[in-house]
């Protein structure tokens, strides 16, 4: 299975290649213009979905083709089309290429297109030398035919790779290690499929444990004992903190492919539950906290929120736990609602649907913990949730293809407490207030826009014992831009921000150095930076001393291959940021 890798990384998949150094060549530097083709290379990672066992619809009406060459194109849609497309083609942040489309375009014209791409952002296949005129002839016929449906995923399945390795009687009944457990961190080792556990405190490496395919993220329990890992392959690892060095004690797969794992988080069922979203097929899962046991699987197959029409690929993206009530909240992002999905009575499971806006993708809460603000990133929106009265705040217009991760709290000191997030497709950062009760009058708008370094912007950070907040720009194109992030001072926003040469202060030689998402200690007086290189290039963790702006530590190491997400323990089971 090929990889996304940041460009120059060594045998670089040919998407990524196409992708960054053609796409984001034209990314926004400054002002305020999409960067859609940031966007391609960002959401156009190859899908974890094996071709091999679809279910296959060729012949009937789509022009001829041997069975060869429908392998070989549906190969190449898989890695290459279906991230932005759909795996059912229906459409996702690319265009819907259903056949009822595809034919009355006919083969001419679609080879036309993928030869050369479009403005809207389909990349340039054919005079990028990436396909060859053959290829591109196959998938335009390809096209034409009915998409290939990969197999459906139920409880039988997850049953058959559900595995405890430890059951929880044989687990230790207190902490084993002497490992400061709340200022831990689980870093993502995207391409090594592993995550590293680091000591906070003394930036050593305890133990690196093997995860799913290209890991994707990491989420703490209520307690801080178990950490949950998900790999993009859907396999989500239940990881015991307190064993000596910590280990997995459950593994599950939970689909084909996913990117979302939470825990629930209300009071009295800390530690409970745990539920996993899937991209394929597109559905949730919960599951027994201890053991990862599936208990109930929901589709989320159904109707979008504005044209409603069905969409049979509505991807599960992020996932957080109500701290109001017993209740997940879950992205929907092709037909755009928020699912407050409430898990006391799993079997008369009580869903609230949210009307919000298509495209759902990342998002964390404002400080109080009610508020859920989540982006909305191909509708330009960020969407509030009040999840106290389980119901929609508001739709706010922000920049092009918002993405905050969790997004930043802090106190603006003109408008009170607000949220901010940056942009993938431009270099604004905007600030919303988040303070019905002491700000009424800024509560929910954009109460500031700030510019940044430029487009490709992933995560935005800052912490409440820190004055600064953090903007990585990490899918800029130029070099010193996404080497480096941009950092305000939040008592003088207007004042412009500083640039910290992160990838510079790593020292790694060759290759792309991404920095990539600012994560805290939990003192909230260090925060750490990934410096994401090529998988058979060295990569590094920068720690930088948030008063100071100076760098305090560079963590090198030949098992930190990849790093991209950081979680520190204390920060992610509180949902500080
Ligand atoms: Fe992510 C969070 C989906 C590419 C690093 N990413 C998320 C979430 C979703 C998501 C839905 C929110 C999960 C939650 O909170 O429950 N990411 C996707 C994609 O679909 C996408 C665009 C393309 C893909 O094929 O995966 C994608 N993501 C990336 C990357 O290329 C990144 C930069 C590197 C990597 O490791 O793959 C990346 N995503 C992250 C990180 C978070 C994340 C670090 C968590 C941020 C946080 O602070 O919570």
């Amino acid at each position: 299975m090929q990889r996304f890798q940041p460009k120059g990384a060594g045998h670089l998949l040919a998407l990524s290649t196409l992708c960054l150094a053609v796409g984001l060549a034209t990314a926004g530097e400054s002002g305020k213009h999409p960067t859609s083709k940031a966007e391609v290379a960002y959401e156009g990672a190859p899908t974890a979905i094996s071709p091999e066992g679809t279910k296959d619809f060729i012949g009937g009406e789509g022009p001829p083709m041997t069975k060869a060459e429908f392998e070989e194109a549906k190969k190449i849609f898989f890695q290459r089309c279906a991230g932005c497309h759909g795996v059912l083609r229906k459409g996702a942040t690319g265009k819907p290429l259903t056949t009822d489309k595809t034919r009355k375009l006919g083969t001419p014209y679609l080879k036309a297109m993928i030869t050369y791409g479009s403005p809207a952002g389909m990349p340039n296949w054919g005079t990028s030398g990436d396909l060859t005129e053959a290829q591109i002839d196959l998938m335009a016929r390809y096209l034409q035919h009915e998409p290939p449906m990969p197999p459906e995923f139920g409880m039988k399945e997850m049953k058959e790779t559900w595995k405890v390795l430890v059951a929880p009687e044989d687990r230790p009944t207190k902490q084993m290690n002497d490992l400061n457990l709340e200022n831990l961190f689980s870093v993502t080792l995207r391409d090594a499929g592993q995550i590293a556990l680091i000591d906070g405190d003394s930036k050593e490496i305890i133990t690196t444990i093997p995860t799913g395919y290209a890991v994707h993220i990491s989420r703490l329990s209520a307690s801080g004992r178990y950490l949950y890992v998900i790999g993009r392959d859907a396999r989500v690892n239940l990881i015991d903190l307190w064993m000596d060095p910590p280990q997995t004690v459950a593994e599950m797969k939970v689909g084909m492919e996913a990117r979302s794992v939470e825990t629930s988080k209300y009071k009295g069922w800390e530690d409970k539950y745990a539920i996993a979203g899937t991209y394929w097929p597109p559905q949730y899962v919960i599951m027994d906290g201890d053991t990862l046991e599936p208990l109930k699987i929901v589709s989320t197959r159904g109707m979008t929120v504005d044209t409603q029409e069905y969409h049979p690929e509505p991807r599960v993206a992020a996932i957080v736990a109500s701290h109001q009530h017993p209740e997940f909240i879950v992205n929907v992002k092709e037909t755009g609602h928020v699912l407050m999905v409430d898990y006391s009575n799993l079997d008369n499971l009580k869903v609230t649907t949210i009307d919000a806006a298509r495209f759902l993708h990342d998002g964390g809460w404002d400080r109080t913990h009610r508020y859920f603000l989540t982006a909305a990133n191909k509708s330009n929106k960020i969407v509030v949730v009040d999840s106290k009265e389980d119901k929609l705040v508001a739709l706010i217009d922000v920049g092009s293809i918002p993405h905050p991760g969790r997004g930043a709290n802090f106190i603006d000191p003109e408008y009170g407490p607000v949220w901010a997030t940056s942009d993938l497709g431009d270099n604004a950062i905007t600030l919303i207030g988040t303070d019905p009760e002491g700000h009424p009058e800024h509560a929910w708008k954009v109460v500031r826009t700030l510019k940044g370094q430029g487009g490709g912007s992933l995560f935005i950070k800052t912490h409440p014992n820190s004055k600064h907040l953090y903007v990585d720009t990490a899918l800029n194109p130029s070099d010193k831009v996404h080497q480096s992030v941009a950092v305000f001072d939040i008592d003088n926003l207007e004042a412009g921000y500083k640039v910290l040469p992160i990838a510079e202060w790593a020292d790694l030689g060759e290759g792309p150095k991404r920095v990539v998402q600012p994560e805290f200690n939990k003192a909230g007086d260090e925060v750490w930076f990934s410096v994401w290189n090529g998988k058979d290039q060295t990569s590094a963790l920068v720690v930088v001393d948030d008063k100071t702006l100076k760098p305090k530590k560079v963590i090198k190491d030949e098992r930190l291959i990849t790093p991209t997400g950081k979680f520190n323990v204390y920060n992610t089971m509180h949902d500080v940021y």
